[in-house]
């Protein structure tokens, strides 16, 4: 018997492999193979013998979907579904009010205070059998609590003596699309975007179902469709068939559809003489247009909105404020629920301040002004996605207003989908940051949840990575990077250790060894990335326009979108004075936060030239001079790609050959760009020290005007 069990069970890893194609990367981490650990196989098929889903919505029907398909692939065999309790071992999933067995085991207690997403998973007895019951107040929670259930069996964790009350610490948990309507992604690496608006609402692509159950497996609730670069077509009549066609899809996931709204769209599509947003015909064509909406997509979430920045139209050209913009849209979507994340990520090339500051000085003059319905989306940091931030000063600084922050999970500033750069350190240093606002332990993390001002309007957007590449992200590795977005968006409190740790066993293994080497890939990634691109507070020092290279030395054009701007190198030394002896950014900082940045020696290192001008020849904590530390620590950023692709060698025979090749392959390139960040930026930034090198490194392989004219020929989505 016990052999006929390892025939059928070979046999199905074999069919199962074939299946899918062998590894490429369109399962994502919902892999569901058999799991080969014979042991941890044998004890859940012990413990799993039958299913109960009850429930009759399209949400509870896809979680059911998923359990089995889950369950069948992991186990190797087909759960039964089960309409009573006849033996030990059931799972039993549903809410109170849908499922009767779930009604009758009096849970009130402790789905009370979980709301409408959180879930509990326990082990339990009904009529004396031993059951898993997974349960929550709403359809939608039960999914989540599905894909958990789901999760703890792909990282092999113990079922046994389960006692899991989950519930997402920030409401709206949101994927921003740069996608354009004729499918370009702006600043998007892998591939066209995912909504072929050509073929919608006729056909539609199994791709949607598989995106909305990977976004609902990390508790993703939302979808910004479109480009906050907005296109106002959008928003006729032909489109938004075709938007609710997309929401029909994701609906049965629990994802809401947002769309971006161009301001000027009255004028636009309306044909209005002004889009001024105190204009009587201006407030009821918004209305009318939502109404519209709304008609098509009766739960639609609302607007996100980038206003007066970089070219578009916006309140201020009429004299009005974001408040009066984002007010006029709030009002047109309150009544059906719906919300506006209204950016600040603003700045002019007018304005003759530090470009890190102008969305602070324009937006909290507006605390408070703004409708309930409304939230102003911040990006993590006051410039603009660069490899290392400070965190931005509106955190705290606006408590009347609900703020949520914006993370890029698309690789604009950190190597495209050719870098392999795990992100969750970034967003979590973010999140993590003592901000002060109401004393120590104001973090981020707690003024965007609404727990640090008891805001219950609360949202998180991570700029989305994904496009029509088979593997959805380009990178084998950029799949982890929306994954913990995901997962830090349910809960900003997470670690990125953790989350790796889940993304590895979920993607590739759960063999300790091979989770070791590859969480150590990634957990040292962005910190290589840093230190090969921009150490020691350095930033916007790329090239121009693709934002793929090094490009310190460019110089010319708007001011602010140069990168002498921000450098300031001179014979003198290298940094942007933000002190009080300087443009005064620090002094947007609650004072705890602002001391320690004002003064260069509490400074931290890593932020260390974002804040001060400093000479070259000023001792580091090292011991070494800024001059020596600036060329050790891009050295230092190339060995760790060098000891990357060691440790990469090493996973040869531990994992998939077609994920292993490609990984390796880009590794490659990444050693070679990174050697080119290193070496021009060294390079052009002697012109300034007049130092030399430090002799114990390596010398760079051409001179200067060679990296200032290097061009990509392999850069996706760089022509
Ligand atoms: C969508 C940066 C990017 C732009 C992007 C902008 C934004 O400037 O380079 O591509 O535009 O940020 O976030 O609005």
């Amino acid at each position: 018997m016990k052999y006929l069990y390892s025939i059928i069970l070979t046999g199905l890893i074999i069919f199962n492999s074939f299946e899918t194609r062998a590894e490429d990367g369109y399962r994502l981490w919902l892999r569901y193979d058999v799991i080969p650990d014979s042991k941890v196989l044998k004890s859940y098929n012990k413990q799993i013998k039958g299913l109960i889903v009850e429930g009759d919505s399209p949400v509870i029907r896809a979680a059911k979907n998923e359990l089995e398909k889950g369950l069948e692939g992991l186990l190797g065999r087909s759960i039964p579904a089960m309409s009573s309790v006849s033996k030990k071992g059931v799972v039993i999933a549903g809410t109170p009010s849908g499922s009767q067995v779930i009604g009758s085991l009096k849970l009130q207690d402790k789905l009370s205070g979980l709301g409408p997403e959180g879930y509990i998973i326990v082990n339990t007895r009904y009529r004396n059998k031993k059951v898993i019951v997974i349960a929550a107040n709403n359809d939608a929670g039960v999914m989540y609590g599905i894909f958990n259930f789901l999760r703890l069996l792909q990282t092999n964790q113990p079922i046994g003596s389960l006692s899991i009350s989950d519930v997402p610490k920030i409401n709206i948990r949101l994927l921003n699309h740069w996608d354009n309507l004729d499918r370009s992604v702006e600043r998007g690496y892998a591939g066209l975007s995912l909504w072929d608006w050509q073929s919608l609402p006729g056909q539609i692509d199994e791709r949607y179902t598989d995106y909305a159950r990977a976004n609902a497996s990390v508790g993703i609730n939302g979808t910004v469709l479109t480009n906050v670069n907005a296109n106002a077509l959008i928003l006729t009549k032909d489109y938004l068939e075709k938007v609710a066609a997309l929401a029909g899809v994701f609906r049965s996931y629990g994802i809401k559809v947002y769309l971006t709204a161009r301001f000027s769209a009255p004028v636009e599509i309306g044909k209005l003489k002004t889009a001024d947003p105190l204009d009587p015909d201006v407030i009821k064509w918004w209305k009318n247009k939502v109404d519209e909406i709304y008609s098509y997509i009766p739960d639609f979430g609302g607007f996100v909105v980038k206003a007066n920045s970089e070219g578009q139209p916006g309140p201020q050209e009429y004299k009005r404020n974001h408040a009066d913009g984002a007010n006029t849209l709030a009002d047109a979507v309150a009544p059906h629920g719906g919300i506006i994340m209204w950016r600040a990520f603003v700045y002019d090339n007018n304005v003759p301040d530090d470009r890190a500051k102008q969305a602070y000085n324009e937006f909290v003059p507006l605390d408070g002004k703004f409708r309930k319905n409304v939230i102003i989306q911040v990006k993590n940091g006051p410039i603009d996605f660069q490899p290392r931030e400070p965190f931005h000063p509106l955190f705290g600084a606006m408590p009347a207003t609900p703020l949520m922050p914006e993370l890029q999970i698309t690789q604009e500033y950190l190597g495209s989908s050719t870098h392999l750069v795990y992100l969750a350190p970034l967003f979590e240093e973010c999140l993590k940051s003592d901000t002060y606002a109401k004393g120590k332990g104001s973090l981020v993390a707690r003024v965007i949840d609404g727990s640090l001002e008891n805001h219950s309007l609360t949202a998180i957007a991570g700029v989305a990575n994904t496009g029509d590449v088979r593997n959805w992200t380009g990178h084998p590795i950029a799949q982890s990077n929306w994954y913990a977005y995901g997962r830090l968006a349910w809960d900003p409190y997470l670690s990125s250790e953790k989350i790796a740790d889940e993304w590895i066993r979920m993607t590739f293994s759960n063999d300790p060894a091979t989770v070791n080497k590859i969480a150590g890939i990634m957990l040292g990634s962005r910190e290589a990335a840093v230190k090969y691109m921009t150490h020691l507070g350095l930033h916007h020092i790329m090239y121009e326009g693709h934002h793929y290279g090094p490009g310190p030395w460019v110089s010319r054009g708007r001011q602010d979108w140069t990168s002498v701007y921000y450098h300031k190198a001179d014979e003198k030394g290298i940094g942007f004075n933000r002190t009080s002896s300087g443009s005064n950014a620090v002094s947007q900082y609650f004072p705890t936060v602002r001391d320690l940045y004002e003064n260069r020696e509490s400074c931290p290192e890593n932020l260390l030239l974002w804040f001060h001008h400093i000479p070259w020849d000023y001792r580091m904590k090292s011991g070494k001079s800024l001059w020596d530390e600036l060329c050790f620590m891009y050295h230092e950023g190339v060995k760790t790609v060098q000891q990357m692709q060691d440790q990469w060698e090493s996973l040869r025979d531990l994992i998939d050959s077609d994920r292993f090749e490609s990984v390796k392959s880009l590794l490659v390139k990444q050693e070679r760009d990174s050697k080119i960040w290193r070496d021009g930026c060294i390079l052009y930034f002697q012109t300034f020290s007049k130092r030399p090198l430090p002799r114990e490194l390596e010398k760079p392989e051409h001179d200067l005007n060679y990296y200032k004219n290097h061009k990509y020929t392999d850069i996706p989505g760089i022509r």
